[in-house]
């Protein structure tokens, strides 16, 4: 975290000490496979129609005017977007499920945004770049495998059931990666940084998965 564990509020010191004994208990874990009768609910999982609101309590002042993506490390052509530039890109539409470690998923979300097929295609990730960090404006970092993130599906999204992705769930601009837990989906997205070895996030190094993938119930690591 940039802001320091001494400036965590207590509320958000709460949460992270729960989110950690889940992991040391690993809590939630099945061992089993999907039921049959809900093949798109990931084991351990219970759909929910709401949205549930999960993050660590700092509201970043991060408004359309003044967003801005930092693309570096092992990249041809490392670069900055603004709003504007986010927005001149082509823009793509997908609708995916959801799942979060804490065990809710979400199903038929519709975002809209920028493929990161298209971004990857700009800056030319070196190929010695096999992993990509996260970094978001609450200070919050999370990892990611490249090919992960290259896939299919994955959007810098600032739509939402065509509407505007609100400050509450990321907005301007968050990552969509619907294949993982949701945590891995950085809110409030302000850099991504191609490296060649793998590091842990903010999660990650509370006891949570490198990878997180839902079907294989890759909750903790
Ligand atoms: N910047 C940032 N991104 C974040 C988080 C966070 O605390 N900060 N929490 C993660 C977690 S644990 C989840 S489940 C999802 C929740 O997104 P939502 O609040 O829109 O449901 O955001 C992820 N991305
Ligand atoms: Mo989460």
């Amino acid at each position: 975290m940039a802001s320091g564990e001494g400036m965590l509020g207590k509320m958000m010191a709460k949460l992270v000490e729960s989110k950690m004994k889940w992991a040391r208990e690993g809590r939630l874990l099945t061992g089993e496979a999907p039921a049959p009768d809900k093949p798109r609910l990931p084991p351990g999982q219970r759909e929910v129609k709401n949205w549930p609101v999960l993050d660590l309590g700092i509201k970043p002042e991060v408004t359309r005017a003044n967003w801005k993506l930092e693309v570096d490390g092992l990249v041809g052509q490392p670069l900055v977007w603004t709003f504007d530039t986010l927005m001149a890109q082509p823009q793509s539409t997908f609708v995916n499920d959801i799942h979060c470690v804490t065990q809710w998923s979400r199903y038929d979300n519709t975002w809209q945004g920028v493929a990161t097929r298209h971004l990857i295609a700009l800056v030319q990730p070196t190929p010695a770049a096999r992993f990509v960090i996260q970094t978001s404006y609450d200070g919050y970092t999370t990892n990611l495998p490249l090919a992960d993130f290259a896939d299919d599906g994955v959007l810098l999204a600032h739509r939402w059931e065509g509407q505007e992705i609100t400050g509450e769930h990321g907005g301007p601009v968050r990552l969509v990666l619907p294949k993982l837990y949701f945590w891995k989906s950085a809110k409030w997205l302000t850099k991504l940084t191609f490296v060649a070895e793998d590091q842990p996030g903010f999660w990650e190094t509370r006891g949570y998965h490198m990878r997180g993938d839902p079907w294989n119930e890759e909750r903790y690591g």
